[in-house]
């Protein structure tokens, strides 16, 4: 056995996505991934996903050139090579979203995201190896099956007349009917039981009628609310005060952890982020605070599948709880977080997964949700198989581009309907 890196190949691809709103604008019709190959020296393979844009790109590039040599069973070195090969925060500052409302605004968070690219294709190729499936690689399952909530988008029938794109089925959904609609698709198509709206986009009252359009439609089914920090601190509080007991939890209702901390000390409503905890860094702030009682993890900008476990951890520890946030990804991703999901002792919530709304994949077969839940799988690795000929199309888009999807940029695609629009600055409302 030699687990030597020997070759590691970097794909930016680009995908199609639907016209999702939020608070930032509208998703691109396509939207930038990056697959990351890792080689051993017995010849086997390993497969990671992460994001794509040419700011993680610039950082990959040098990053695989240092792998090679090393061992796949190096994994805390590759933080090391993620320190050799960062860039300064005010560069990645200027690359970064206005607004700043997603997860990745600084140079930490971006070579961290990098990292776990790179961390799932070792445990992959490690897992392949051994014959080992990942989860036993992080100390092995506690499930055999991860439970996903269904992601419910304000959308578009169609993106922008004009706009190169792929056709979906999902229809449009900018009303409470829509919504619910749009939930008996999710249901019936992947039997999903729990729901989250994707937030901030309408005035916060009639997001409180889709709520409880929700509610009533599915009675008994966790909901929850995600305005991605839209709301001030009293928008946040008249809200869970109307609907508070309709959800599970309400997710960055307000931007920050100071705005969170008040939004807690005013309610029972339970407030989740993927917003104000993203390092470590973060938590001890927002955890004496008492700002969040769940955090939701991303594998990606938390720097792969072990900080998840340790972040997890730390949550168990003051009794906070965990579970996963998503954005945009393949199956490559969700494979990966559900074998660290199912590892996680205290993961007492449904985790996010963007998954249904990617049409397309880099896989040989999709990965599939039973009753709302993705089997752990138990063959070597992550138990997925990269298709070359799928790679190499979506590749081939991202080389056809202009450069101008190669960046996820929501409020650019949003001014294409709406000329004009900017990112608004929170709370909007
Ligand atoms: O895909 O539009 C989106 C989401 O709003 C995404 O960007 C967020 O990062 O899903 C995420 C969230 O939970 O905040
Ligand atoms: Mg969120």
């Amino acid at each position: 056995m030699n687990p030597t890196i020997t070759d590691v190949r970097l794909t930016p691809i680009l995908i199609a996505d639907p016209p999702l709103l939020n608070t930032q604008g509208v998703h691109q019709p396509y939207t930038p991934r990056l697959i990351v190959e890792v080689e051993t020296a017995d010849g086997i393979t390993g497969v990671g996903e992460t994001y794509g844009d040419t700011k993680y790109l610039e950082l990959a590039r040098p990053f695989a050139e240092k792998l090679k040599g090393r061992q796949v069973t190096d994994l805390n070195g590759l933080f090391t090579i993620a320190d050799e090969v960062s860039v300064a925060d005010d560069r990645v500052s200027a690359q970064v979203d206005v607004g700043g409302l997603r997860g990745v605004q600084t140079a930490e968070k971006l070579r961290l995201s990098v990292v776990s690219g790179f961390e799932v294709a070792c445990l992959d190729a490690l897992g392949r190896t051994l014959g080992l499936p990942v989860h036993a690689l992080l100390g092995g399952k506690l499930r055999d099956a991860v439970e996903y909530s269904a992601y419910l988008f304000y959308k578009w029938a169609d993106h922008p007349v004009g706009v190169a794109c792929e056709k979906d089925d999902w229809g449009a959904a900018i009303d409470p009917a829509g919504v619910v609609e749009q939930a008996r698709k999710f249901k019936e198509r992947y039997g999903f039981t729990s729901f989250k709206l994707k937030g901030g986009v309408f005035p916060p009252e009639e997001e409180i009628a889709a709520v409880r359009a929700l509610a009533e439609a599915f009675p008994g089914h966790p909901l929850r609310l995600d305005p991605n920090g839209a709301w001030s601190v009293a928008t946040s509080l008249k809200v869970a005060q109307e609907v508070g007991d309709l959800l599970e939890y309400l997710e960055d209702p307000a931007l920050g952890t100071p705005a969170m901390a008040e939004v807690s000390a005013g309610t029972d409503v339970p407030l989740a982020t993927n917003m104000c905890v993203t390092t470590f860094a973060e938590i001890k702030e927002a955890f004496t605070k008492d700002a969040v009682q769940v955090v939701l993890s991303d594998h990606h900008y938390w720097g792969g599948l072990r900080n998840t476990q340790q972040l997890a951890a730390v949550c168990r520890t003051f009794g906070v709880g965990v579970s996963m946030h998503s954005n945009t990804h393949l199956g490559i991703s969700l494979a990966a977080m559900t074998h660290v999901a199912s590892t996680v002792p205290n993961l007492h919530h449904a985790c996010d997964s963007h998954y249904p709304w990617q049409s397309e994949d880099v896989l040989t077969e999709r990965l599939t949700f039973d009753d709302g839940k993705v089997a752990v799988s138990d063959a070597p690795g992550l138990g997925v198989q990269l298709d070359h000929d799928k790679l190499r199309l979506l590749h081939q888009r991202w080389l056809d581009d202009d450069g101008s999807l190669r960046e996820r940029d929501d409020a650019a695609a949003m001014r294409i309907a709406e000329p004009g629009w900017q990112t608004p600055s929170v709370p909007r409302w």
